[in-house]
């Protein structure tokens, strides 16, 4: 690779690709639009670094350019770069260069995360060698350090804007809807666009017939596509009075209410795993163990603390609008809902959420952040509140037995925290504070 390379963006990303170059005796120029990058410390002063702004001349001057996920390709020097004929990759298509394991990879605007962690632990109980990563918070350039059976990544619509080559064993995606629409101008067509690009290489195509949106838009005969969804496909659900129950091709396999699984959604991210895992030929025994005994990753339907018989839950995890209607869903028998509502809205039509709030008349929302206004817009029975810790203040007071407290913001976290870990880890703190200090 004898370019002149540049990589812009220098979160874990741009670092991962630092360092993978670096080994191979590649020094590229690096670029950030930050002036003091998080992980600035970590770059070795040899290394050309522009910071502060997108440097033109830098990158029409470039021969490869290595863009993180945060940065869009449709940016105006970027597409004048792309017009010169200058090759723009992002780190997955990099790795993809490299690679020679075979990847599971899983999209979908929903359930990524923990499909990916539950495939991984099957794999790993039934002695396959796996590295986990992507978007869930691995570089993958950082994992072909390790020789390893499977690498199970998860890959978001970001990453691939810019994937070319990217060969895959088994693709999955879960399910598209309203997401990152202030990246995507020409809304959801475009969004869907670029995450079905994960079936191009891909000699299995996993989707959802529940999800239209899933369906590759056409079928290749040099491709094998598997079905699962909540009454059509080879993996389906079946309802009885006795539970509902995990089914393939009308065989009843696992009865959900047995498991400590919670809510439809997990039982639809389920039937996506033992697809997967099924055919990988792992031992359904295994598979359905490890599915029973599945707990949520923190930051998704997590209960963080119940106290004279109100239940506190954090799904901060939840940052668009089909995640919190899912979360409403699991929690729809409750008395009384409190929602914890905001944050940035991403120019996602919040007001999908609306009928869905009016529909069920126990839930009193608390709105923050800087969609509040947006919120209380389409639902002007909404509380504003400055922060989370505010309304949790207000909430405490009006709780009663039976009630539940819910942080599912439907919307990304970046207004007023860090990430969505960072709001899940401040909200436990200020329940645990008010509930010591009553
Ligand atoms: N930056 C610019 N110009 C811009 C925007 C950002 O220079 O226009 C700079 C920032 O100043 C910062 C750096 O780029 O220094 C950050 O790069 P990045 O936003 O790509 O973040 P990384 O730290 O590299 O993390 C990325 C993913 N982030 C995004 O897609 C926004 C992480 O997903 C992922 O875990 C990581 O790579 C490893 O693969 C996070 C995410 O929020 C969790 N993903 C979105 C989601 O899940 O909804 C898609």
């Amino acid at each position: 690779m004898n370019k002149k390379i540049l990589i812009i963006g220098l979160g874990i990303t741009g670092i991962s690709c630092i360092n993978f170059l670096l080994k191979k005796n590649i020094i590229p120029s690096v670029m950030d639009v930050c002036n003091y990058p998080k992980f600035i410390q970590k770059i070795p002063s040899y290394i050309p670094c522009h910071l502060g702004s997108l440097k033109e001349d830098w990158i029409l001057n470039s021969q490869l350019i290595i863009l993180s996920p945060g940065i869009s390709i449709f940016n105006n020097i970027l597409l004048k770069a792309k017009k010169k004929g200058i090759e723009i990759i992002g780190d997955i298509e990099l790795f993809a260069r490299y690679n020679t394991t075979p990847i599971i990879a899983i999209t979908g605007t929903n359930g990524k995360s923990t499909v990916t962690n539950m495939i991984g632990k099957i794999m790993k109980k039934n002695n396959f060698n796996v590295s986990i990563g992507g978007n869930i918070g691995y570089p993958v350039l950082d994992l072909l350090s390790f020789s390893r059976d499977f690498y199970i990544l998860e890959i978001s619509s970001f990453q691939l804007e810019t994937i070319k080559k990217f060969n895959i064993y088994i693709a999955v995606i879960l399910n598209i809807s309203q997401d990152h629409m202030d990246r995507y101008p020409l809304g959801i067509k475009q969004y869907r666009d670029f995450k079905l690009r994960i079936y191009k290489n891909a000699s299995i195509c996993v989707y959802n017939t529940d999800d239209i949106l899933s369906y590759p838009k056409y079928f290749d005969q040099n491709k094998k596509y598997v079905t699962f969804g909540k009454f059509s496909g080879k993996y389906t659900l079946c309802y009885n009075k006795k539970g509902i129950y995990l089914q393939i091709n009308n065989q009843k396999i696992l009865n959900f209410n047995k498991t400590k699984l919670i809510g439809i959604h997990n039982y639809l991210n389920a039937l996506a795993v033992l697809a997967v895992t099924d055919l990988l030929k792992i031992s359904r025994k295994i598979s359905l163990q490890e599915i029973s005994n599945y707990l949520n990753m923190d930051h998704i339907l997590q209960i963080i603390h119940i106290e004279n018989g109100v239940t506190w839950i954090n799904d901060s995890k939840s940052t668009n609008i089909n995640s919190t209607k899912a979360a409403l869903n699991y929690l729809y028998k409750k008395k009384k809902i409190w929602l914890l509502l905001g944050g940035y809205d991403k120019n996602c039509e919040l007001y999908l959420l609306k009928k869905y709030l009016q529909k069920k008349n126990n839930i009193n929302v608390y709105c923050f952040g800087i969609s509040s206004k947006k919120i209380l817009s389409i639902y002007p029975k909404a509380k504003i509140v400055k922060t989370i810790f505010q309304g949790v203040e207000q909430i405490i007071k009006l709780v009663k037995y039976g009630d539940v407290v819910l942080l599912s913001p439907a919307c990304s976290s970046i207004d007023q925290f860090k990430n969505f870990k960072h709001r899940g880890k401040e909200f436990v703190k200020i329940v645990k504070k008010l509930h010591n200090s009553k």
